[in-house]
């Protein structure tokens, strides 16, 4: 690669796979295009067709410029100095009117790690609020809230290069084709011709999935039944690796006894998994050598998703797979930095480094290094949906958005709107305009694309690695900017002094020093090839395999969790019959706020479908041309379909980047971890009628498309 100073080294910004990329400027400091970083780390240089066009959205011509405020009922432009004043006197406002808490921050697990830090300290210095949650809540909560019970860290364990060389590799839940297209099928692929064994529990199949492989198609919503079942049947089979539950773990008796009444027969009932499988499984994952179970969102956005993971986490347990370095239970992590933004403190139970805002000794450490009384920091907040619900009942009033998109993104679309047309004050950071902020906003400010500003990112393995700034922001100042002078008109200037990413990226080391997510032997140099935390010195080599010798709780061992079936609070019926399950499509990312803007992307997914078993298209005599009407509790949506032969015939799956999908599915949450069910929603499916039909009203403009029709159902 050339390195004649105009090319400088970043990741891509969309998934957690982080490809490396080079950065190319003309002399003039433009961005003209993008080349290969072979020696980037875990991808070598590959990137899929969303990071090849990503340096696209930096000049695009949606790009906006200069700050909007909304008035008479219109975004129109204003000075920077005028929005800033205007933003922050509207929070001050509602501060002093109605109280600290009333305002709330919602952001996203795409910002840097500084950015995420910045955002957290924010909330509790300058607004002095409880409530700062993000859009990770919508993503890795379930798995992280797992993890840390049974753990005590919030990471995944083994490095993914290690898929290769496994002799069964567990895939739960995850759309490895569109979802993780570089390096993952690859590395799958290779253990498939070592002869490894591949077993993908989904209920719809992936091109990823090949002849041969073992492929579960469960009932959607069971896993947690699943693993339950696996792990009483290797103790039937004797093959639980005792002396390493033995050594290393407590909670063993609950957890088995929980699980033992679930025979292989009991699990088919529920599952659709036949029971000579569920023993075959059990005796292949426990007598591999080298296993890998990898999870992703499938059995996560479940409003059991935490049950889940822990039934998968007591199986990995009962046979030795943590710690044992080639075997292991990896979450696959899934925005560009859904790992650093879940560290950092921009969740509302949680300060920064992975400690936690409710435990006295960090709120004290935390406390000390902010140079603020520890008395002034606010306690546990509401999450998400529960802003969201908050806003709606007028408890919340003031919302700053950076980096997250409701009206796209959240569940209950229907709901979500009425409740953020509730808000006074609607602040939003965003480098275009997303259907948020043309809605809701009251003043948006232009934010930062990746390309404009230093920072570090923590990889979906949890490698601590560098984006450098290519060229200067395109609307003047940087994100990093816009919070410090937020934060001057707060009168919380000098804890918020920063300029560039390095100097933030500082001061979080030094907070992070003895924390459980320690970087403080991270330096900037060094975060240019990556380090794995915990590094917690400069000498220190940093730590890519988790757990070899202690858990991170305070006893050094690992917690089995008993779990307990639980099911989905609204199952199908006669009214409702099919499952809808969403997810993703290879061209776009997320709400679509940067890839539906670029045309090469837009072209290969221009819009929403559903996809539906061939057999249930023949029953409901679809022709490809037609469109069909998916009614649920929460709405309805009118779409074209698709057929697709490898998912479940009970089994809608839906794109989730359109209004149309979360228009559909509900907000019902995990106790625990407070993440929606948005795999599982009951539904209704009929073909769209020809003209003349009742519906025929609804069927061209998209915007009457989302709204509830005459067939809705009140819940
Ligand atoms: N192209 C592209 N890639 C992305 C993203 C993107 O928007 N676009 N987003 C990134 C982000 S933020 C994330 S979180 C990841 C998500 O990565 P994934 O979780 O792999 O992606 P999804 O498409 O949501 O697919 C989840 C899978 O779960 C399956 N599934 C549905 N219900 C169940 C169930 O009850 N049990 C089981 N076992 N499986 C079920 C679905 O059929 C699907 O195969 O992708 C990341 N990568
Ligand atoms: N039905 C259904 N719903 C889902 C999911 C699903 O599988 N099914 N998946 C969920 C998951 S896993 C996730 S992660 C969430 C994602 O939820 P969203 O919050 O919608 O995520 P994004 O589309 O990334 O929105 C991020 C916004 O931030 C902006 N942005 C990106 N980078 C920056 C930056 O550096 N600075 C600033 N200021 N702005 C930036 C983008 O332009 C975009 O408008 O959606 C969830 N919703
Ligand atoms: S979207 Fe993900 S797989 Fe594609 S280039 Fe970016 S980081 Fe790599
Ligand atoms: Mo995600």
């Amino acid at each position: 690669m050339s390195t004649d100073g105009r090319v400088t080294l970043s990741h891509c910004p969309y998934c957690a796979l982080n490809c490396g990329v080079g950065l190319e400027t003309d002399p003039a400091g433009r961005l003209v295009g993008q080349v290969r970083w072979k020696g980037s780390p875990l991808t070598g240089g590959a990137v899929c067709s969303k990071g090849s066009t990503a340096w696209e959205q930096v000049q695009h011509r949606d790009r906006l410029t200069a700050p909007l405020v909304r008035r008479d009922g219109r975004l129109v432009e204003t000075s920077w100095d005028e929005a800033l004043d205007l933003a922050a006197e509207g929070f001050a406002r509602i501060k002093a009117e109605h109280g600290a808490d009333v305002n709330a921050v919602l952001s996203g697990g795409s910002l840097t790690n500084e950015k995420a830090y910045l955002v957290g300290k924010f909330a509790r210095l300058a607004f002095g609020t409880r409530h700062v949650d993000y859009n990770g809540r919508f993503c890795m909560v379930s798995a992280g809230s797992a993890n840390l019970q049974a753990f005590g860290l919030d990471r995944s364990m083994t490095p993914l290069s290690e898929v290769e060389r496994a002799d069964v590799v567990v895939v739960v839940g995850a759309n490895v084709s569109d979802a993780y297209p570089v390096m993952l099928p690859n590395a799958i692929n290779r253990a498939r011709q070592r002869g490894a064994r591949i077993i993908a529990v989904d209920p719809r199949f992936g091109r990823w999935v090949k002849d041969g492989d073992t492929a579960l198609a469960i009932r959607p919503g069971t896993d947690g039944v699943l693993f339950l079942g696996l792990l009483a049947e290797v103790e039937r089979q004797g093959l639980l690796d005792v002396d390493y539950i033995a050594e290393r773990t407590v909670g063993f008796a609950e957890a088995i006894a929980a699980a033992r009444p679930w025979t292989p027969e009991r699990v088919e009932a529920e599952t659709d998994i036949d029971a000579a499988t569920v023993r075959d499984v059990a005796r292949a994952i426990a007598t591999a050598p080298r296993c890998m179970i990898l999870h992703a969102r499938g059995a996560e956005q479940q409003t059991m998703g935490t049950n889940n993971v822990l039934s998968m986490i007591n199986l990995a347990l009962a046979c030795g797979l943590p710690g044992r370095p080639g075997s292991g239970i990896d979450m696959l992590t899934g925005q560009r930095n859904g790992q650093g933004g879940r560290e950092w403190g921009q969740r509302c139970n949680q300060l920064p480094a992975g400690r936690s805002i409710a435990d006295p000794e960090h709120r004290r450490v935390v406390a000390e290094r902010w140079g603020v009384p520890v008395e002034s920091l606010p306690g546990v907040g509401a999450t998400y949906v529960e802003i969201l619900q908050m806003a709606g009942r007028r408890e919340i009033r003031g919302l700053l958005s950076i980096s997250n998109n409701w009206r796209i993104s959240a569940p209950d679309l229907h709901a979500v709107d009425r409740q953020a047309d509730e808000l006074d004050h609607v602040v939003v950071i965003d480098p275009f305009l997303s259907e948020s902020a043309e809605r809701h906003a009251t003043i948006v400010l232009p934010g930062t694309t990746f390309a404009e500003e230093e920072g570090t990112i923590t990889t979906i393995e949890g490698r601590v690695v560098r984006c450098d700034q290519a060229v200067a922001p395109v609307p003047r100042r940087s994100d990093i900017d816009i919070v410090r002078n937020l934060a001057r008109r707060l009168g919380v200037g000098e804890h918020f002094d920063f300029v560039r990413g390095r100097e933030v990226f500082d001061e979080m080391r030094r907070v992070s020093a003895g924390g459980p997510n320690d970087y403080s032997g991270i330096t900037w140099d060094r975060a240019r090839d990556g380090v794995f935390w915990p590094c917690p010195s400069e000498d220190h080599p940093g730590t890519p395999q988790l757990y070899t010798d202690r858990f991170a709780h305070a006893d050094g061992r690992a917690r089995f969790v008993a779990v307990h079936r639980l099911s989905p609070p609204v199952d199908v019926d006669r009214q409702y019959p099919f499952v809808l399950t969403t997810g993703r499509h290879l061209a776009q990312y997320l709400s679509g706020n940067q890839t539906k803007r670029i045309d090469a992307q837009q072209r290969k997914a221009p819009g929403p479908y559903a996809e539906l078993h061939p057999e249930i298209a023949t029953e409901l005599g679809l022709t490809p041309e037609d469109r069909i009407v998916l009614t649920s509790r929460q709405g309805r949506s009118v779409v074209p379909w698709r057929p697709n032969p490898s998912l479940r015939p009970d089994t809608v799956f839906m794109l989730y980047h359109w209004r149309e999908c979360n228009t559909l599915t509900s907000a019902d949450l995990d106790p625990t971890s407070k993440i929606p069910g948005f795999k599982f929603t009951p539904v209704a499916v009929r073909r769209l009628a020809a003209v003349g039909d009742d519906d025929v009203a609804n069927e061209v403009p998209s915007d009457v498309n989302d709204r509830p029709g005459p067939l809705e159902v009140p819940s």
